[in-house]
């Protein structure tokens, strides 16, 4: 299809916002700010390699984690999109430790929502140029409007989102997010600055032939993984099954969206709870996965009914085309 026929984000957002009966345009004021930002980190992450801009910074974030320049830059952008815009009434991002209250807007009032974000995720591949991704979630806040956002805004279970999203810094730039009515990716055209409708409508296949998961950990896995593993590095026709890691939860989350596949990152010996933030990154990717026909859960519950009790806390995460999830938890069942 020529370019000139497909839509644009900007188009689609507000096509979208036209389904709401009572949408008063908040929300879609909201995802554009996102799709801004998401446009100056891209413009940043390529030029990476040229400026002085990768590395470390030298702080550490709140899970002691060293900080890249960039994740630095990416949170500042975004916080910075959402905030002046008066979008929302409070951020939550993984580069922070607490939650970041939010002024209303001059004109228009306080704003209902609240963003939660993973500025810049998988920041260990930066300095080697793989993909790296924005992970974002949107809650409607439970708190009186003309009060200052509480943590009970942020502690919400993952059921009720009312939009999430990701961008991947790739190979091209693919911003991908739903509203709870499917799935839709656009793609970047840098000469011309605009995301274009390029997957419409996404379904993650039911069954794949990708696992991905860090098998340099297999010896602190749980039995129910190192199971699970055995089955899938069983030969023959109907399990046709090969592993790819990126490293990076965005890229490979993608691929197996595309491709069909299971991602997993379970508890280990060394981290009961494995890795992933509950908030910023695994809730978002359920919900995404859930409504284009996939399934997340923590090996035994389904992610978006679990309460969180902390803004960084992180959950075991089996996520991707849904009998795939659902064969790795009879194994962990099982186990
Ligand atoms: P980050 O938020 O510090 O970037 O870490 C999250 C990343 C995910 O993108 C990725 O899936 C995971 O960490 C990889 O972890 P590991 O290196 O332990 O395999
Ligand atoms: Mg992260």
């Amino acid at each position: 299809m020529a370019w000139q026929k497909r839509l644009t984000l900007g188009e689609f957002i507000i096509k979208r916002q036209r389904d709401f009966q009572y949408s008063t345009g908040e929300l879609t004021r909201l995802l554009s700010a996102i799709k801004l930002a998401a446009k100056v980190v891209n413009r940043e992450v390529n030029k990476a390699g040229l400026v002085d801009i990768i590395g470390a910074v030298g702080a550490e974030n709140t899970q002691g984690e060293m900080q890249q320049k960039l994740d630095v830059f990416a949170h500042e952008k975004f916080v910075g999109a959402l905030s002046n815009r008066g979008v929302v009434c409070g951020i939550a991002s993984e580069e922070s430790a607490d939650f970041i209250p939010v002024d209303s807007g001059e004109n228009d009032g306080p704003s209902k929502y609240v963003v939660l974000i993973d500025p810049l995720d998988g920041s260990s591949n930066i300095d080697v140029n793989a993909s790296i991704g924005t992970i974002f979630s949107v809650y409607r806040r439970v708190t009186a409007v003309d009060r200052s956002v509480a943590p009970a805004d942020f502690l919400q279970r993952g059921d009720r989102q009312v939009a999430a999203g990701y961008v991947v810094y790739g190979a091209a730039t693919l911003l991908v997010y739903t509203t709870g009515i499917g799935v839709n990716g656009f793609t970047l055209d840098p000469s011309l600055g605009s995301f274009y409708l390029s997957h419409p409508d996404i379904q993650l296949p039911k069954r794949g032939g990708i696992y991905t998961l860090n098998e340099g950990n297999y010896n602190c896995f749980p039995k129910g993984v190192k199971d699970y593993i055995k089955y899938c590095q069983g030969a023959g026709a109907d399990r046709p099954y090969t592993a790819r890691y990126i490293g990076s939860l965005v890229a490979d989350f993608h691929r197996n969206m595309i491709k069909g596949g299971i991602y997993i990152y379970p508890s280990t010996r060394r981290a009961a709870q494995g890795k992933l933030r509950l908030l910023y990154e695994c809730n978002p990717m359920a919900f995404i996965a859930e409504q284009a026909g996939g399934l997340a859960t923590d090996g035994f519950r389904r992610i978006l009914e679990i309460e969180p009790t902390g803004l960084h806390q992180r959950v075991p995460f089996f996520c991707g085309s849904l009998e795939m999830v659902q064969k790795a938890g009879e194994f962990m069942r099982n186990a």
